[in-house]
């Protein structure tokens, strides 16, 4: 049989890729430029060629045309970001062990069959968003990953209820969080290490999921075989890969991930004046609403004073998407799209409109609402970090 192990050597061997050390065959791809929009795709074991980000730790992004192909983003195709460019390259998933420990009545030590079958298996469908999905837009320009709209996609998840495993483990009086630490580690001492924590409460709601497949087949490597937190509807920095050890704890942590980076402003809008510092943060959370036209892109020509055969994407933090309505007037006049399959409050919801157009330059604007009545702002919001854009976005295309 061909191990996971073998994969990513051999596939790695095959295309002359080193996933670690040496000089990575994609050194180019670093820092390449956003803004002139000829970012490099380049090849990882397990994926497609992607938009590549950062060679060490791997950063790629999907190319946004696979958005067009299906409200579902195939796993050779799905983002991947990394904070610590010491990743795993070696899993033996007989080997594997969760050890389930902290403020607990029992420690629990489980292999990947055990939790296959000690637990009820759960599924869903939910979006994955990296907190600076789209930072490559922000306006005046923040420092971080320059990422376009393809830190995201759309995947079913099965594992197991992070609630059920919590309970077999039994959580002692006074817990408070529930923190997370995966197999990958810093390369230098004085880098943090990448551990995140959940709320008790949240922990233990039923939705938190402990994962090892996606889409019907085991992680991909780089999406964090063989297991992964997925937290439906918040953002993917919880999403914690390679997971390994939980920990149940009566002090929230203190690691810097959560207490310097993945801060948004504290209001309703995580927004401040561009280029100020905010004086209270908290740690990011939900997602807000989003949604893409996937089928025309900027400079696209149409047909003139005809409808034009629209279609796209809108998701939010878990409410549900209830309304995608479209504008071809810069936002005088809306009108209703369809929404495709309902997958579930936490996937992404296709929508399609014949929408008429006049000629010359014309602006395409989409804006979703979900079922708590939130919608996306006309004018982009502003934090340092780029986190959280969600402004109405706009399409221009010329109808000749
Ligand atoms: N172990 C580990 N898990 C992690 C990270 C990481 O650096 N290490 N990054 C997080 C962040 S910020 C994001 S956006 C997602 C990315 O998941 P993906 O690579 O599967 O798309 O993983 C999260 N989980
Ligand atoms: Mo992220």
């Amino acid at each position: 049989m061909f191990t996971r192990r073998q994969m990513i050597a051999s596939a790695g061997a095959a295309s002359g890729l080193a996933l670690l050390g040496g000089t990575p065959s994609f050194a180019e791809a670093v820092n390449l430029g956003f803004e002139n929009g000829e970012r490099q795709l380049v090849s990882y074991p397990g994926k497609r060629p992607l938009l590549g980000l950062t060679a060490r730790p791997p950063q790629l992004e999907t190319p946004f045309s696979i958005f067009n192909d299906g409200v579902i983003t195939p796993n050779d195709a799905f983002f991947v970001r990394y904070h610590l460019a010491d990743i795993p390259t070696e899993i033996d998933p007989e080997a594997f062990r969760l050890e389930v420990g902290g403020k607990v009545a029992t420690p629990l030590s489980l292999s990947l069959a055990d939790l296959k079958s000690q637990f009820e298996p759960v599924e869903v469908v939910a979006v994955h968003q990296c907190s600076g999905n789209s930072r490559g837009f922000v306006d005046p320009r923040v420092a971080g990953g320059q990422a376009g709209n393809g830190l995201m996609g759309n995947a079913r998840w099965t594992g197991v209820s992070l609630k059920s495993v919590l309970e077999k483990a039994g959580v002692g009086e006074g817990a408070v969080q529930v923190a997370f630490d995966g197999l990958d580690g810093p390369v230098l001492a004085e880098t943090p290490d990448f551990t995140k924590a959940l709320a008790v409460e949240h922990a233990l709601d039923g939705e938190v999921m402990l994962a090892w497949a996606m889409n019907g087949e085991d992680l991909p490597w780089l999406n964090g075989f063989p297991l992964r937190l997925v937290v439906p509807g918040y953002y993917g920095t919880y999403w914690v890969k390679h997971l390994n050890q939980i920990t149940v704890r009566d002090t929230p942590l203190d690691s810097f991930w959560m207490t310097k980076a993945y801060r948004i402003p504290d209001n309703t809008c995580a927004c401040v004046e561009p280029g100020t510092t905010p004086a209270h943060t908290v740690p990011i959370a939900r997602f807000n609403v989003r949604s893409f036209i996937t089928n025309k892109v900027n400079g696209d020509v149409v047909a003139a004073n005809a409808p034009l055969a629209l279609r796209g994407i809108a998701f939010d933090g878990g409410y549900g998407i209830t309304d995608v309505s479209l504008s071809a007037d810069g936002g005088a006049t809306w009108t209703r799209a369809k929404l495709g399959e309902d997958l579930g409050k936490y996937s992404f919801r296709e929508w399609t409109l014949d929408l008429p157009v006049a000629s010359g330059d014309i602006a395409l604007m989409v804006r979703a609402s979900n079922r708590i009545g939130q919608t996306q702002p006309m004018e982009a919001l502003w934090n340092p970090a780029g986190y959280m854009r969600n402004v109405v976005e706009t399409t221009h295309v010329k109808a000749a």
